[in-house]
This record gives structure tokens, sequence and C-alpha cells, in this order.
């Protein structure tokens, strides 16, 4: 069977100089599923080049060589039109790519259970970080009374983001047409959430098959149990690919300076009427977000959130240069 690349997002520019070219599907022990026009190759994605170089991520473009001894090798990794990354979550100050090349972000939720706002914030700043699509998809309807407060919540912090709601296991299930509407040949939509939010679920709905494994929640509070352990790649017939994650809960920003002023737009604006160009907004004289808040025209818990995640980033500057 002959595959066409472009199915999965080829463009013509993406002719390696030496080797076969692939997208890397899944990444699992130093080797990678890589989707090719003959099928799903296996390749090593030797271990030098793990070490020194970037480490190939799903959604990679590559170049593929084939060794006598080793087999298939990654020869290049393809020049990332972009990434989504957070902080690793590891000890070290360093960057984690999660996936590369996508068009469309899905920031998945499941209304069955609370969304601090802090949370979303730093999903969306990591998004909104890959100069990708951003969109919101919210699960669950089903489970939920109409009068919920949790969407006027969400839409309070996502401003500018469209916020699409389903509900999988209603009968017919709702919410998907607007979805499948966004999809299109070639283009990648990496779906993001906590364990649980519903997103092998939502990935099997949009492809009308059950192709990923999908978890319960624990009862009491709806926690998921990480049923998805790999980032996956899947390919939807009628166009679109999907690329499934693992749930995160927390997220490291990773130098997403100008995706945070993005999120909190609102107070960027307000704060350009501060006294100083570089006011903390802590103790500064004729400070517009202080000023805001004594008169409760914002809501003080955000400006919080954001001055923290704004110390966060520039403390992470700081310390990423002197190691
Ligand atoms: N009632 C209802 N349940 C849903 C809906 N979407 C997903 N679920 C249920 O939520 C549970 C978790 O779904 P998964 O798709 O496994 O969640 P996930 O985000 O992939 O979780 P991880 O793989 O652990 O990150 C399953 O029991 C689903 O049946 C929905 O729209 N309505
Ligand atoms: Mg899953
Ligand atoms: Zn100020």
């Amino acid at each position: 069977m002959k595959i066409d690349l472009r199915d999965y997002g080829y463009k013509p520019e993406f002719e390696p100089s030496l080797g076969e070219l692939g997208r890397i599907v899944r990444v699992d022990r130093g080797e990678c599923d890589v989707i090719t026009t003959k099928g799903v190759l296996r390749v090593l994605s030797d271990s030098q080049r793990a070490q020194n170089l970037l480490a190939p991520v799903v959604g990679d473009w590559i170049s593929i060589i084939e060794d006598p001894d080793l087999g298939f090798l990654i020869n290049e990794i393809l020049d990332r039109s972009n990434t989504v990354s957070r902080r690793d979550p590891s000890e070290q100050i360093i960057e984690q790519v999660l996936v590369a090349n996508i068009d469309h972000v899905f920031i998945v939720h499941g209304l069955d259970r609370p969304l601090p706002p802090g949370r979303l914030e730093r999903f969306l700043i990591i998004a909104r970080d890959s100069k990708a699509e951003v969109s919101i998809v919210l699960t669950k309807a089903d489970q939920i009374e109409e009068s919920s407060e949790l969407k006027t919540t969400i839409q309070a912090v996502a401003v500018d983001v469209p916020i699409f709601t389903v509900s999988l296991k209603s009968e017919p299930p709702e919410g998907l047409k607007a979805l499948r509407d966004l999809m299109r040949v070639g283009k990648t939509i990496a779906l993001l959430g906590e364990s649980g939010a519903g997103k092998s679920t939502l990935i099997n709905a949009l492809i009308g098959d059950e192709i990923m494994t999908t978890g319960e929640v624990r009862t009491g509070d709806k926690k998921g149990r990480h049923t998805t352990v790999s980032r996956e790649m899947i390919l939807r017939p009628e166009g679109g690919v999907l690329i499934d994650t693992p749930g995160v809960r927390s997220i490291g920003l990773w130098d997403a300076q100008e995706a945070l002023e993005r999120v909190f737009e609102d107070l960027e604006d307000l704060a350009t009427q501060c006294r100083f160009n570089d006011c903390m907004h802590s103790s500064e004289p004729d400070c517009a977000i202080s000023k805001a808040r004594e008169k409760g025209q914002i809501d003080s818990r955000r400006v919080e959130r954001y001055i923290a995640l704004r110390d966060e980033l520039e403390d992470q500057k700081n310390r990423e240069v002197k190691e």
C-alpha cells in the first residue's frame, strides 16, 4: 500500500538531501514509528543524537537511512515549523518538547471536574507559545447542569479562545461536527489535557473508530488513571491527523514570555498606563494595575497569578544563564 504523505501534512519543501522522508507517529524507548510512503518503519533514534542534538518527537519530519547492521536510523530531523514545549518535569532547567509541527492545539477539559483558572492559564500559555491555533474543548457536557458556572469561569480566563463543547456519551453524541469542520487533509491537531479529560475518547469519536484505549476515571475525585502512556499520531481517514498525549496535570512554562503577554492581554493593556514601563505592579506609585485592583475593577487573583507566572519565567531565565 502506497501512503500519500500529504495526508500527514507533507509539504514540497520537506525534501531531504539524503535518505527517505517520514514523519514520526510515536516515540518509545529510543525507537520511533515513522510513517513513510511505504508504510510505518521502526527507526532507531541513535543514542548519540538523543544526547547531543535535539531528541526526536512525535510530529517531527525526518530523513531515514538504512545501516546494514543497525537497521533504519534517523539521518536528520528537518527544521520544525513550531513546537509545543514545557519545562522538563525533572529538576534540570531544560526544555521538553512535547510535539512538533502542529497546526492546532486542543486544550481538552472534562466538565465533570473543576478547572482551576491557574491551570487553564498555564495550558493556554504553552499552547499559545507554539503559535499554532488554539481551542478549548470541554467534554462530558452530559455530566453537568446547564447552569454550571464552570463554563463562565473558563470563558473569563480564555479571552479570544474559541470554546467548543461536546458530549460523547449522549445518544447521539453532540458537538462533533464543529470539531470535524476544523479538520482538513494534512492538518495536525494535538490534544492536551489532564488524565481523564477525555482526549482519547474524543479522538475515537472524531475518527469514528475505537482506535485509542480509553479509561475510567475514579468516582470520587474524577481523576484519570493515565490510560494513554505515550504521544501518538493518528490519521483520520476523512482528513487530518490527531496527536493523543498522556494526561498532564501541572505544566511548567518554558521561555514563553510572549505567550504570557497574550494570555494576559487585558492586564498587559492596562499596564501600559503604569507610570514606569518596567513597573512590577507591587508597590510602585501610579501603578494602573494596583489602582484597578483597589477599585475592584479587575480580578485580584488573576493579577496574582499573572505576577507569579511572570516571576517564574524571569527566575527560569536567570538560572538558565548561570548553569
Ligand atoms: N459522560 C461522558 N464521559 C466521557 C466523555 N468523554 C469521555 N468520557 C469518559 O471519560 C473517561 C476518560 O476518558 P479518556 O478518553 O480515557 O481520557 P484521557 O484524557 O484520554 O485520559 P488519559 O489517557 O489518562 O490522559 C472515560 O471513561 C470516558 O468514557 C463525555 O463526553 N461524556
Ligand atoms: Mg488517553
Ligand atoms: Zn504597574
